[in-house]
């Protein structure tokens, strides 16, 4: 039998379904009316919208890839499961679509663990659908099963971080299971769920049309007129309200309600890391992100403001400073309205005025409905000190951003990527120099362009999850904002860009060293022992042009600072996946806020 169509060839998948349910009959294959639970799966994912599952395979998955290799879900196969996670983590953010995960039993599964515990730390949706031991094997250790404290225990292992985490036990609950886990991935505060499947389940018979329920539509909450009046209320009769936006506006695609609602009474908005983009960074009313790695005006008109209108945002500690009123913000006495999809996030961390469960976006658009006619008290010179504010801050790298210096300046980086993108691309950052700079200093000026991992902070997680953007949004310029570090984690990416054809660029911020950590070490410590890449006590560089080269990728490595931009463009306009390294200076991002574990450091054998 012809094996392997084209992806996307219908006639040739048509043909080979019909091909592989002769064989199977003629092999004794299912009953009539039966049909294998993995093809009926493939198809069932396909209706549900499916385009692209990321994944790695194994004995315990190769019926359910069998199948998904004669449906119109393309697969793409990683090399290591984390990149396939953090791949689908990516997908999900920038399509609004869930990812769909595949990894085979035990060791798939723990690689993949880090991935999946950074989406749902991010609260992006995915559903996880993972091979195990056969059913009838539970209990007698076979090949594989993770089995220390109970038989079959893997899917466990996922239980602090996902949704909710399914063990299919019996053929007949695989449809439902599957249904619930798409339903729940995206309901209320997206996250993942785990679907795990023993193998046998995969080969078993169910009855022809088994898969037959899909997702409820949800009416997501919303506020009723009356606290909508009350906050509105308050906002207008604040004299320093602020609106504080996390990335619940953004995945809720609320950026032009926030903007309504701020533009109609005249209230600045601050930002978290994920909120980063939630306004146009040029909008005169934003004031940037806070915290540790924020801006001393959004710092400032936090910690100053009489009332802070929160959406979308967990009040987490890097953004918050951690919660010490010196920095960020000070409540009370100020009073905060909270909204989020979320129950939990309300009055954990700061006294709670009002707390709200809503989505974003119908709470913004009910806000902006009630302040409609809605008179504000005087806001004075706001705009001139958030004018003043952000500019004077941005002097302190104005002269880097042109810089010549080499090995480059982290800010001529960013204001060279910033020339060559177009104003739709996407950078995908990962954690260190790239992350935190950006938040502070990049202007993202399209909503959502902005994908970085904020509450796992995952190094390694932008080199994969820039194939995932890519793939879900191809016609928009893809760029990994990334580390030496991140990058050297897994350079398996390059390999996997070109077997599937992801035209991305990865720029790799190169300081010979997990660069952040080793400033704080030296910071604290007076040296960076255990932090720094180097041989025989001298820097170790890896060539990680060369490195791309040798995966049929293109690299170029950065010799001066004026071979950037130049670089870039060229790479964008290739789409052939390329790997950029940027000789950097190990340099620390400003802190214009506080992060309570520099106080916890104490140095003295
Ligand atoms: C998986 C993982 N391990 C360790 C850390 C701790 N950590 C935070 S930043 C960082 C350094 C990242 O180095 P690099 O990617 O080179 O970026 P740079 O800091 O040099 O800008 C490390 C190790 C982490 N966040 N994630």
């Amino acid at each position: 039998m012809a094996r392997n169509p084209e992806p996307n060839d219908h006639s040739a998948v048509a043909i080979l379904k019909v091909a592989d349910e002769a064989v199977s009959q003629a092999a004794g294959g299912p009953a009539a009316g039966q049909r294998i639970a993995a093809y009926q799966l493939a198809e069932y994912l396909e209706t549900l919208g499916v385009e692209v599952i990321f994944g790695l395979c194994g004995h315990t998955v190769i019926a359910f890839l069998d199948a998904l290799g004669k449906s119109r879900v393309r697969f793409i196969s990683t090399r290591h499961e984390q990149v396939a996670a953090h791949a689908a983590d990516g997908y999900a953010r920038a399509s609004g679509k869930p990812g769909v995960l595949l990894t085979h039993l035990g060791p798939g599964l723990t690689n993949a663990a880090t991935g999946v515990a950074n989406a749902a730390l991010d609260s992006i949706p995915l559903v996880v659908i993972a091979g195990d031991v056969p059913s009838y094997y539970f209990g007698r250790h076979p090949h594989q099963e993770v089995n220390l404290h109970k038989d079959a225990d893997q899917f466990e292992i996922y239980r602090p971080f996902c949704k909710r985490i399914y063990r299919v036990d019996r053929p007949q609950d695989l449809p439902r299971t599957v249904e619930r886990a798409f339903h729940l991935s995206q309901s209320g505060r997206p996250g993942p769920v785990l679907v795990d499947v023993p193998m046998d389940i995969f080969s078993a018979d169910l009855p022809v049309g088994a898969f037959q329920s899909t997702p409820p539509l949800v009416a997501r909450p919303t506020i009723d007129e009356t606290t909508a009046e009350r906050i509105v209320e308050a906002l207008a009769g604040a004299e320093r309200p602020v609106l504080y936006a996390g990335g619940g506006v953004l995945s809720a695609r609320a950026s032009a309600e926030l903007a309504a609602l701020a533009g109609q009474l005249e209230v600045p908005v601050a930002h978290t890391l994920m909120g980063k983009g939630c306004l146009r960074e040029d909008h005169p009313l934003l004031l940037g992100m806070t915290g540790f790695w924020g801006t001393p005006i959004a710092n400032e008109k936090c910690r100053t403001a009489d009332l802070i209108v929160a959406i979308g945002t967990r009040l987490a500690e890097a953004n918050s400073s951690s919660w010490d009123p010196r920095f960020t913000f000070a409540i009370p006495p100020a009073r905060l309205i909270h909204i989020d999809i979320d129950a939990a996030e309300l009055g954990r961390n700061y006294p709670t005025e009002l707390g709200v469960v809503a989505d974003a976006r119908l709470a913004l658009a009910a806000l902006v409905s009630a302040s409609k006619n809605k008179t504000h008290g005087d806001r004075g010179r706001l705009r001139q000190e958030i004018a003043r504010g952000r500019a004077e801050f941005a002097a302190n790298w104005d002269d880097q951003w042109s810089s010549a210096q080499y090995p480059l300046r982290p800010e001529r980086i960013l204001s060279e990527l910033k020339k060559a993108m177009p104003e739709d691309g996407f950078i995908v950052t990962d954690v260190g120099w790239n992350k935190n700079g950006v938040g502070q200093q990049y202007p993202i000026t399209v909503p959502g362009t902005f994908i970085t991992p904020s509450g796992l902070a995952t190094m390694g997680f932008g080199p994969s999850a820039v194939l995932g953007v890519k793939i879900a949004q191809p016609g928009r310029a893809a760029v990994a904002l990334i580390g030496d570090g991140a990058f050297g984690a897994n350079m398996s990416v390059v390999a996997t860009a070109m077997e599937a054809n992801i035209p991305v660029v990865w720029v790799v911020m190169d300081n010979s060293a997990f660069g952040t950590i080793a400033g704080l070490e030296q910071a604290h410590y007076g040296w960076s022992f255990g932090c720094l890449f180097e041989r025989d006590g001298k820097p170790y560089s890896v060539d990680y042009a060369a490195v791309a080269r040798a995966c049929g990728a293109q690299g170029v490595k950065i010799q001066a600072a004026d071979e950037l931009g130049p670089a870039l463009r060229c790479a964008l306009a290739s789409g052939v996946p390329t790997v950029i390294q940027v000789p950097m200076e190990n340099v620390p991002t400003p802190t214009p806020g506080y992060w309570n574990i520099n106080d916890i450091y104490r140095n003295g054998c």
